[in-house]
Formats: C-alpha cells, structure tokens, sequence
C-alpha cells in the first residue's frame, strides 16, 4: 500500500433481504466524485455477501489508497444514523446472504484478534449530526451479518495503517422502505446525504476523537 493517501472510499451495498433498493447504496452514490479539501470520493457498491464483499473491498482499498474509509449499510428498524463504534470477529446469519451463504459461528478472519474499534471520530459525528437536526446515536453492535463482516475486514485490512481512518455507519430506512414496514421508522435521502457529508467532514477535520458519553446502559 505504498504511494499518496488522498482519497476517500465511501460503500454502500446492494439491496437485500426482500428489499428493492437499499439506501446506503442510494446515498454512496451521490458522492462519487465529490472534492473535500482535496481528497477525491470514490463510492462503491458492495455485493451483500460473506466473503465476496470484503474481497471487493479490499481491493478497492489497494487501487484507490485512501485515507478515509467509510462503509454504509441498512439497519432496517432503526431510528438513527448509527455510528458504530466495534467489529466482532464473527459471521452468524440470520438469513442467507445475496450468494445464498449462511454462515453460523465462523471468524470473519481466522486467528484475528476478537473485535477492532472504529478509527473515525464516531463521537463528534454524533455531535455534529444532532447539531445538524439529525438524529444521530453510537451504536455499539453492527449485527454478525454482511454489515459487521465488512466492517471488521475493513478494520483488520487497514490496522497497520495509522494513516488511513476507517469505520462504519449503520442508516434507517428510506420512508419508501418504511410504508412496507409495520412502525418502521425512516429517514428521507437528503437528510442521509446531509450526514454522510458531515460525517466525511468531521472525518476530514478531527484526528481525536471528543470525550463525550456515547454509552448505555442495559
Ligand atoms: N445491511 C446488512 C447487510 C447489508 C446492509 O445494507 C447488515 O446490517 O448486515
């Protein structure tokens, strides 16, 4: 991985799980292309699947060499932007994937270590969203599905680059999801694009993290 670190790779992901669109591929999208402080913005979609994600990925993260890296995906039923905060070095499938894989208690990479931390600064982007009026929360479980594979590969892909950030955000659904979906909340595309900026820009600006409490309690 030798050469400049001057880009940013935002994913999202193909639909999945019955759906006809998934909104973290709707809004990757809108910033394919898009200058911040001269870091160009490649977006990707990323099949939904075990394995195949992650080899896309990653090879994306060797041709594009960026220093930011923010993956996207659906957290259908969930009411905010979600940073998330750890990757689990498990797959466990409730459903099969796009490929038809259902794995069930494998290791994302064998021998890695049991979870990795987000290196985006997950705290002042919730600070920067609410600000913003946008609903926005620390998630501290990506699931042990495609999300959460793709976020601990990411995170074991780059943990000896100190230089290059990366981390992962869960969104709702789109409100054309949602009418599908008994009580599901959603939020509208702008108002993702409007947080996926601010994420980018917080990501951009801040090298520490805000001491702020993103905690729960059970
Ligand atoms: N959400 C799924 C996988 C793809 C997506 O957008 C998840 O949370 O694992």
């Amino acid at each position: 991985l030798a050469g400049f670190f001057m880009s940013i790779l935002i994913t999202g992901f193909e639909a999945f799980a019955g759906e006809t669109t998934n909104p973290s591929w709707q809004v990757a999208q809108l910033f394919h292309g898009k200058k911040y402080s001269g870091h160009t913005t490649h977006a990707q979609c990323l099949p939904t699947a075990f394995g195949e994600s992650l080899r896309v990925l990653e090879e994306l993260i060797e041709l594009h060499k960026p220093n930011i890296v923010i993956c996207i995906g659906q957290a259908g039923g969930r009411h905010a932007v979600s940073l998330e905060r750890v990757a689990i070095n498990i797959d466990d499938a409730r459903i099969a994937d796009n490929l038809g894989n259902n794995p069930i208690d494998v290791p994302v990479k064998l021998n890695g270590p049991n979870a990795y931390f987000s290196t985006l600064p997950i705290k002042s982007i919730v600070q920067n969203l609410q600000q913003s009026g946008i609903p926005a929360e620390v998630s501290n479980s990506a699931g042990t599905f495609v999300c959460n594979h793709v976020f601990y590969g990411v995170m074991h892909y780059v943990a000896s680059y100190s230089n290059i950030k990366a981390g992962f955000i869960h969104i709702p659904y789109l409100p054309e999801q949602a009418v599908h979906h008994k009580n599901a909340p959603s939020m509208a595309l702008a108002h993702l694009y409007q947080a996926i900026e601010i994420a980018i820009q917080t990501s951009l600006l801040n090298s520490h993290d805000l001491r702020i409490s993103g905690g729960t309690i059970c």
